[in-house]
């Protein structure tokens, strides 16, 4: 059990399950997972729980505490209190200084944080280990250096008396930040919004995907160990429709609502924000294309593309679904990619030759055989996949899918529009620049482009003419963390990253001095 093997103290982020919890499972092999509120773990008022699957065999692996409007009150409570206290007294160089001691909190916590997330998600160990872990604790150092270093404007004016007056600009933080959460990385872009929040000087609540609770849990210890004052940072599970999501971002209190997450929730989010006016910053889906030139470094676009399209099974939001290649490379591009995509072998996180997992639920494995299927209702030319794969007795009832890739489908396709989220793209060829260029544009998502060619002067042209929040040349998934990220059309609302995520996280207040 997780717990005995890391030692976790029975007061920590999981405990044994109650002996009347809702679960089939042995007691000792699925943890409970609870609230974290003004620095304690704690359970719902009311004892409601929900079930935690595997993605990996369907087992119930965890029950998880699932908060109501009085959680949501409790939590939002001990971050406006929090605000007044001592964080709110804090100089930005202590500040900066807990963000550091929480980042390397993590990093103490590193195995702890990796078996959660790989708990949690199914997805290779090598995976959390090289990515939501160690982007995990950046987003809390990256953050401090920003806020540590960002100048202040200063006007000098004059005045009818001669003596003049000094215009400055201070930032404060905007209050109780509400952070919404998705599944698919939920470590990295849980810290991606409650690093700059908590370095700005806010105070958060957070609710965490569903099918994701333990990092968030666990953090919540490394915010204690980090001496992090209680309320700062809060954590309520629970789902979105009247539960613990929808009595956030409706909750008057809350200053700011930051979401990552399906562009319809987002919509309805900004539904909610809209009662009290408050500010949203919205990462939504994304139906991104890559393009392929065929004067590019073929191995290296083959490389790239391959983890674009299949990485973490297909359920990156900056994931390849559209890929279009420049005709006279076109066959031998699809053959590689099919070799890629057959040589990705499903298996157990830990296993060095697993080189996908699963989906995250029986649920999105629903979503994404539907589009499986659709695809050759639509005339599809099945390349590779398209199924279930063959898996040993006891992970057959896990979240399993085929790498899969199509040819061959008129661009008003529904699996050419609509975001799947899932190990799959469809190869399309071009003869145009163009031609190429309306193709990728033509989508109501702008969140992620992918552009491979040796011509620097067409890399920036197309570079430029792509519409997408993020365009990389000849790379893909390459973060500098100082950089505006966020998506353009239905892909987002707003810019976070850098000096930018500033923007959302603190207001700027003027101060005139008459001299
Ligand atoms: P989702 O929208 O279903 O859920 C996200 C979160 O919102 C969950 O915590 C959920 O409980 C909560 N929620 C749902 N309805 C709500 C409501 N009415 N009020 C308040 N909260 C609510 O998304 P998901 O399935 O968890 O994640 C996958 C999606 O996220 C994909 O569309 C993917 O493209 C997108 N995504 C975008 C980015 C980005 O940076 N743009 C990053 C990762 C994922
Ligand atoms: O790298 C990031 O900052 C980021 N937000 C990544 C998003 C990944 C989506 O799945």
């Amino acid at each position: 059990m997780a717990q005995e093997r890391h030692g976790r103290p029975a007061a920590g982020a999981f405990v044994r399950p109650t002996p009347n919890s809702p679960t089939n499972r042995p007691e000792n092999s699925v943890l409970h997972v609870r609230h974290f509120i003004n620095g304690e773990h704690v359970t719902s008022s009311q004892a409601r729980v929900f079930d935690k699957r595997s993605p990996l065999d369907n087992r119930v692996i965890a029950t998880v505490a699932e908060g109501g409007r009085a959680e949501i009150d409790q939590a939002v409570a001990a971050a406006r209190a929090a605000l007044r206290g001592p964080w709110g007294k804090l100089t930005l160089a202590q500040r900066v200084d807990l963000m550091y001691a929480v980042a390397d909190g993590m990093q103490k916590r590193f195995d702890d944080f990796v078996e959660a997330e790989v708990a949690d998600t199914g997805m290779p160990t090598t995976l959390a280990a090289h990515l939501n872990v160690p982007r995990g604790a950046a987003n809390f150092k990256i953050f401090a250096d920003v806020v540590k270093n960002v100048p202040s404007e200063l006007f000098e004016m004059a005045t009818p008396d001669g003596r003049g007056a000094l215009n400055y600009t201070v930032r404060r933080p905007v209050g109780v930040v509400g952070v919404i959460c998705p599944w698919n990385v939920p470590l990295l872009l849980m810290t991606w919004k409650v690093g700059p929040a908590l370095a700005c000087g806010n105070t958060v609540v957070v609710k965490p995907s569903e099918e994701t609770p333990q990092s968030a849990a666990l953090l919540g210890e490394v915010m204690n160990e980090a001496g992090v004052p209680k309320g700062v940072y809060n954590v309520v599970h629970g789902f979105g429709p009247d539960s613990a999501g929808e009595f956030l971002t409706t909750h008057a209190d809350v200053a700011a609502i930051t979401f990552t997450g399906e562009t319809r929730t987002g919509a309805a989010i900004m539904r909610a924000a809209s009662n009290g006016a408050r500010a949203v910053s919205l990462e939504m889906g994304g139906k991104n294309p890559a393009i392929v030139f065929a004067d590019c470094d073929f191995d290296a676009a083959i490389e790239g593309t391959m983890r674009s399209v299949f990485a973490n099974c297909g359920q990156v939001c900056l994931g390849t679904e559209r890929v279009y290649v420049e005709r006279p490379i076109f066959d031998k591009f699809v053959q590689a990619l099919k070799r890629g995509a057959e040589s990705l072998k499903p298996g157990r996180p830990e296993d060095p030759v697993t080189g996908i997992g699963p989906l995250i639920s029986q649920e999105h494995r629903r979503k994404v055989l539907s589009y499986y299927k659709k695809a050759v209702e639509e005339g599809a030319t099945v390349v590779t996949g398209g199924g279930v794969p063959q898996m040993p007795a006891e992970l057959r009832d896990g979240s399993w899918v085929e790498p899969t890739i199509w040819t061959g489908l008129p661009d008003s396709a529904s699996v050419v529009r609509e975001e799947i989220f899932g190990p799959c793209c469809h190869i399309r060829p071009f003869d145009r620049e163009e031609e190429v260029v309306a193709l990728a544009n033509d989508t109501s998502y702008g969140l992620a482009a992918s552009v491979w060619t040796n011509d620097l002067a067409r890399a920036h042209r197309v570079a430029a003419e792509v519409e997408a929040g993020v365009v990389w040349v000849n790379s893909w998934f390459l973060r500098d963390l100082r950089t505006a990220f966020g998506g353009s059309k239905q892909s987002g609302i707003g810019r976070e990253g850098g000096v930018h995520s500033l923007e959302f996280y603190t207001e700027l207040k003027n101060i005139c001095v008459k001299l």
